[in-house]
């Protein structure tokens, strides 16, 4: 049992175990009554996103697919997840991966059929799961008809594409006709020989932007949800949403004085004129419309990495509703390995202070665009437990990128296996920082022939060398692992005080403390030690218990499941813990996922020790 004593764990039953969950106004926080609103079924969810590319190979060419997917649903199932989101799978030149569609109402040959998506929309609805798909809106591949047809000025096709002259230069030759960088570093302005204008990607070369303000593309787009919705998705996640408008005049962007130097960089400037226009704020209110024309549970995520206002803006208003929810970025973009107890406290009660009954919360602490949560460049192996913790503890939506339940980290890339454009970009010296490849690489099943993500050798990125080791079939045999603890965590979300809205986040030393309360049920509270050296935290100082149990612990902790403490828990650096005012179920060692009370342990022990006295 760890540090924790058996006596006092013993003796405790003899006295009240539960101590009412006493609602407390500390700091301001959340104490209010549940509201009893009835809820979407992603209110509480955790939705999973697979990169398709890097989930399950299932004939062997070393590319993910939807057959891939679809044999894995269960394994998504067990964890408990409420939806599954997938990456792109629409036809693709895959110059990024999939966020290049050439035709965005069919399935990529190398993923698979429409009838392998129908099988794998029936299974997932079958699981009793939703599916959400990745809309790409704000460009199309160079290589979709559209974009063909608009570079030979094919009748309604001429204005699909944002399209500018350009300027003439002193020396006579043509140049862009103002300074936009793309995201992908440089001008955002390619030239086309063919029809003897530039036009505009935000993206890379080969992913023109879509002209939105043309109303066949707005059409176009409305009918491509229809498409997809007609079939029975769940809803979308709305890619790079905040680039779907420019400036209509073009301007200049002002400089940004934000630390970059490099001209060619897109955070050389600062992104006034091309990204969070009001005009793209009333497009997605547009698209809510067309969800709802499907029913009140369609989804929309919106991705958008922008200040909290712009973000908060894009769950619109009661009246003009438009995405359901706006990811929360903040955990990755203000957050990182020096971050105290105090910064994250900031950050998690900055978004909840701008939740209502109307906008609810959400968590991301990883993507496909983002570095690995346990790797160094985010907060570091030995708080990826207690990142996991943060995020699917407090109320409302949390969202797990595959691999993070299982606490898959960066994998190596050498500039010959880069595939990313975004690193291919940013040259040899500078590419790492810039890729992503280091996050995409296949899920790591067992320890067989790559991982079991692939019966291939060879996969499109190599698989992680650590592999052996970490993979998701060790992690579900080993008493404890990454996959337990999360697991774990997907079961207490479905209890009233974590299903609930009510949190309180309170720092003790360098301890982020995260309560989850309400009167009648059964109290959680999150314990995350920053600190690189070890403390007790005294129990009084949380909270007035009279005793707390580990329900569950992340690997670095010495306190375990069933663990029970009345004066202090012993929180060694780095590590973090959930408890419960509650009973905890222990699992079986058999696997068989019945369940015992720790408290029948206990209760035969306290006898003992009576009988010993
Ligand atoms: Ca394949
Ligand atoms: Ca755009």
């Amino acid at each position: 049992m760890g540090a924790v004593a058996f006596g006092v764990a013993a003796l405790s039953l003899l006295l009240p175990v539960f101590t009412a969950a006493e609602p407390v106004d500390r700091n301001g926080a959340a104490q209010a009554a549940v509201a009893d609103t009835p809820r979407k079924w992603w209110e509480t969810a955790v939705i999973y996103q697979v990169y398709p590319r890097s989930f399950k190979d299932s004939d062997g060419d070393g590319i993910g697919d939807l057959k891939g997917i679809t044999s894995k649903l269960d394994y998504l199932k067990d964890l408990g997840v409420g939806a599954v989101w997938l990456s792109p799978i629409y036809p693709s030149p895959q110059a990024d991966f999939g966020y290049d569609i050439s035709n965005y109402i069919d399935i990529d040959p190398q993923y698979g059929t429409m009838s392998d998506f129908d099988n794998l929309l029936k299974k997932t609805h079958d699981l009793g799961m939703k599916l959400v798909l990745d809309l790409v809106p704000n460009h199309s591949s160079d290589e979709h008809e559209w974009f063909k047809k608009s570079v030979q000025r094919d009748g309604k096709y001429t204005d699909y594409y944002v399209w500018n002259d350009g300027k003439k230069s002193e020396n006579g030759t043509m140049v862009p006709p103002n300074n936009w960088n793309s995201n992908f570093r440089g001008t955002g302005w390619e030239w086309n020989e063919q029809r003897q204008q530039f036009y505009w990607h935000q993206f890379a070369v080969k992913q023109p932007d879509l002209n939105y303000r043309n109303q066949d593309i707005v059409d176009e787009m409305k009918n491509v949800l229809r498409f997809w919705l007609k079939k029975g998705v769940d809803g979308f996640r709305v890619d790079a949403v905040i680039t779907l408008f420019e400036d209509e005049q073009l301007r200049d962007q002002p400089y940004c004085d934000c630390g970059e130097t490099d001209p060619t960089q897109r955070d050389y400037e600062k992104p006034i004129y091309t990204e969070n226009l009001p005009e793209t704020y009333a497009m997605v209110k547009e698209w809510r419309k067309v969800l709802d024309e499907f029913g009140d549970d369609k989804i929309m995520m919106t991705e958008a990495y922008a200040t909290l206002d712009q973000t908060i803006a894009y769950y619109g208003t009661p009246d003009e509703p438009a995405a359901s929810f706006s990811f929360n970025f903040y955990l990755i973009t203000s957050l990182n390995v020096s971050s105290s107890a105090s910064d994250f406290k900031k950050v998690i009660d900055d978004w909840m202070g701008k939740m209502d009954d109307f906008r609810k919360p959400n968590w991301v602490i990883g993507n496909h665009d983002q570095f690995r949560v346990g790797s160094f460049f985010r907060y570091g192996e030995e708080l990826q437990d207690g990142i996991n913790m943060i995020s699917l503890m407090l109320p409302g939506t949390a969202m797990t990128y595959n691999g993070e339940e299982i606490g898959m980290d960066n994998t190596y890339i050498t500039w010959a296996q880069t595939k990313d454009p975004q690193a291919i970009n940013a040259g040899e010296k500078d590419y790492l920082m810039k890729s992503r490849d280091l996050e995409r690489t296949p899920f790591q099943w067992d320890s067989s022939t790559s991982a079991g993500f692939s019966t291939n050798p060879s996969t499109w990125l190599p698989v992680n060398p650590n592999y052996f080791q970490l993979n998701m079939e060790a992690q579900a045999a080993a008493d404890r692992s990454h996959l337990k603890m999360y697991k774990a965590l997907l079961k207490a979300r479905q209890l009233p005080a974590v299903q609930s809205s009510n949190y309180e986040a309170s720092v003790w030393e360098n301890v982020l403390v995260i309560k989850r309360e309400i009167g009648g049920a059964d109290s959680f509270i999150v314990l995350v030690n920053f600190d690189s050296s070890e403390t007790d935290v005294p129990i009084d100082k949380i909270g007035s218990y009279s005793s707390l149990n580990v329900w569950t612990s992340s690997l670095n902790s010495n306190l375990k499941t069933g663990d029970s403490a009345k004066s202090t828990i012993n929180m060694r650096p780095k590590s973090s813990v959930v408890l419960t005012t509650g009973a905890v179920p222990v699992p079986s060692t058999s696997g068989s996922g019945k369940l015992t009370s720790s408290y029948a342990f206990l209760t035969v022990l306290g006898i003992i020790v009576v009988l010993a006295l």
